[in-house]
């Protein structure tokens, strides 16, 4: 047998660069580099086999938990076809790593870690920032990656690479079971040779499956939507990463279906069609939310259906409703005691098409649909023209946005109150247009993100949309970005502190306490003085980035135009009314309200708290 003498930080490079994605007739290469930071559980092993193979690109990353996020992201925009691995040190490196996992678990994206870790051997212990535990010395902080990852392992002997590298490409490239891929590399073990067959670093084509419906199913399927008075379609992220939003667009327009969408599925449908009613849920559209409502059969199409989708189980009224789920994980197609299409969105959407021909709804449900889209195009222009005074709203600085965008260029965000706006608000005319991480909606993520946006498709402005909040929990990859050359438009919306959960608060009648960016006032002891100094321009500036800041809606625009001459990455500071809030349309939201409170304010929102919770369902 021919074989190749490596390290295990060699041959597993070496491996990972064979690996090939097809899927309909397309082939790339699965791995697109590494990103990570060293230290001394990684800089012998894997620090110098990238050294040695500048074909597998290293960069160089401010914070470990970052560059998960940035790798989550480009798999995301390559519709996981595409991916980085990280590596961190042991100890602290490694566990920054752990947010990022769970957030690439959570919305079901493919990435590859490569935490350091304590020496096997074992008689050095306890090594620097090793955790030691006196009932067991078969456990290290990287442990804690194996409820967020969806493949673990810890490799202890050279030759378990031959039997775990398969599997993790196998859940890598698994449309049901993709998330985090975690193989802890203890230090010595990295830097150890063996004589590895040169079979494994072959190239190896991983065909992406789009399995098709069951028969049975389908046709059951196809009777209960013949059957249906009232059905709407609620596109999640499914259809992006399936590549299906041509074949849904086909069989909406068949059938007359309407579609309303969820974060991960905005971008489904252009903002303009007929039959497009929008966001749906806790931020909704009302006509998305009226007809789901009211609807008798929810298709629901690659969508795990979180609380914001179902705004808590109370989005769905009809007593007589049913869900039709079509999802590549059995596990969300049997959801809400659905009728599971267990499959592939497009193949799923494409066979159902053939066997709906002839079935429409009703014109007068169509033409319902239709003035939904316009009456909600309406609000939307009035909410992106508020003349808000003195300061802008955050509806004025989105609309700016997306009017300075171009159709294929894409927004990034994460946490806040911006991700409500956006679903709403964002008028999106691309499918990869939209990419908000809003299933684990992790503040930090928006910067790194967006670099991992920009990596995985160069030609598209990519506008990374940031409240202060979440800027100074993570503004540490401007810094990577203007490395790489990787230019980014980072809008940074400055409203002192917490307008999401300010206004949550409020609702909740505690009336934003512990929301504001404010010093500590002497008199009260409560934090309640004047804003805080924050000068994020200079924060921005001296991270390496061109700073622009505006204060009104045209010098907004101008900023806009300049970034987008700028070959650099850019942040441009806007001050808003944090206090100016887009309202929630026709839905609510379950955060429990203390039951016995000294607060009026309190017993009052737990009152209203109490009747809005008995319209919440099960569907059994
Ligand atoms: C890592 C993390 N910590 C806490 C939260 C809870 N949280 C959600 S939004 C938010 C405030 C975000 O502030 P900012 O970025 O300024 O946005 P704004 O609410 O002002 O729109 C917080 C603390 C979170 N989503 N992620
Ligand atoms: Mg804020």
């Amino acid at each position: 047998m021919a074989t190749r003498r490596l390290t295990v930080a060699q041959a597993l490079l070496q491996f990972l660069q064979a690996q090939v994605v097809e899927r309909d007739g397309r082939r790339q290469a699965f791995f697109a580099g590494c990103l990570g930071i060293f230290g001394h559980g990684v800089v012998a092993g894997l620090g110098e086999a990238l050294q040695e193979n500048p074909g597998f690109r290293y960069y160089q990353v401010r914070n470990e938990q970052a560059a998960v996020h940035t790798a989550a992201a480009f798999a995301k925009m390559n519709n996981r076809l595409r991916a980085l691995a990280c590596t961190s040190s042991i100890g602290p490196g490694a566990t920054n790593m752990i947010t990022g996992a769970a957030g690439a678990t959570i919305n079901h994206l493919p990435v590859l870690l490569l935490p350091g870790d304590i020496f096997a051997r074992r008689n050095v212990a306890p090594v620097l920032q090793q955790l030691e535990l006196p009932h067991s010395q078969d456990l290290s902080v990287n442990d804690c990656f194996k409820p967020v990852s969806r493949y673990w392992d810890r490799i202890y002997r050279p030759e378990q690479l031959i039997t775990t590298l398969p599997e993790a490409m196998r859940v890598l490239t698994s449309p049901a079971d993709t998330g985090a891929v975690t193989l802890a590399l203890p230090q010595d073990v990295q830097t150890m040779a063996y004589d590895y067959p040169e079979a494994l670093f072959a190239e190896r084509v991983w065909l992406i499956p789009r399995p098709r419906p069951d028969v049975q199913l389908l046709q059951r399927a196809v009777e209960w939507i013949r059957a249906a008075g009232a059905p709407l379609i609620i596109a999640g992220g499914g259809v992006l990463y399936s590549e299906a939003t041509a074949a849904l667009r086909a069989l909406a327009e068949q059938t007359g279906i309407p579609v309303a969408e969820t974060q991960a599925g905005k971008g489904a449908m252009p903002y303009d069609h007929p039959l497009a009613v929008g966001a749906v849920g806790v931020t909704g559209t009302p006509g998305a939310n009226i007809l789901a409502r009211e609807a008798d059969l929810v298709i629901g199409i690659g969508t795990r259906y979180t609380d914001f989708t179902t705004a808590s189980k109370t989005a769905f009224q009809n007593p007589a409703v049913r869900f039709l789920n079509i999802n590549v994980s059995e596990f969300d197609a049997y959801k809400h005691a659905a009728l599971p299409l267990t499959g592939d969105a497009r193949a799923v959407l494409e066979e159902l098409m053939r066997a709906l021909a002839g079935y429409r709804t009703e014109a007068a449900y169509q033409a319902r649909a239709a003035r939904y889209n316009q009456e909600w195009d309406a609000e939307v222009s009035r909410l992106y023209n508020l003349g808000h005074q003195p300061l802008l709203s955050q509806s004025e600085v989105i609309g700016a946005v997306n009017e300075a965008s171009g159709p294929r260029d894409v927004v990034v965000c994460a946490a806040g109150s911006l991700p409500g706006d956006l679903h709403k608000l964002w008028r999106t005319r691309d499918p990869k247009g939209y990419h908000l991480e809003y299933g684990y909606s992790c503040m930090g993520y928006e910067i790194a993100g967006a670099l991992g946006v920009k990596m995985a498709d160069p030609s598209r402005e990519v506008y990374c949309m940031v409240g202060d909040g979440s800027y100074l929990m993570m503004p540490s990859e401007i810094v990577t970005s203007v490395q790489e050359g990787i230019k980014l438009t980072i809008v940074l919306i400055d409203n002192h502190g917490f307008s999401s959960i300010g206004g949550l608060s409020k609702t909740v009648g505690s009336g934003g306490f512990g929301t504001h960016y404010e010093y500590r006032d002497s008199a009260s002891g409560q934090i309640a003085g004047a804003n805080l100094p924050i000068d994020y321009a200079a924060n921005a500036r001296s991270l390496g980035a061109c700073v622009l800041s505006a204060r009104d809606l045209p010098a907004l625009r101008a900023a806009l135009e300049e970034a987008k001459r700028q070959t650099q990455t850019t942040v441009i500071v806007v001050e808003t009314d944090r206090e100016e809030r887009v309202p929630g349309y026709e839905s609510w939201w379950d955060v429990p309200v203390s039951e016995v409170s000294a607060l009026e304010s309190v017993r009052q929102a737990r009152a209203e708290y109490e009747q809005a919770q008995k319209r919440e369902r099960y569907f059994l």
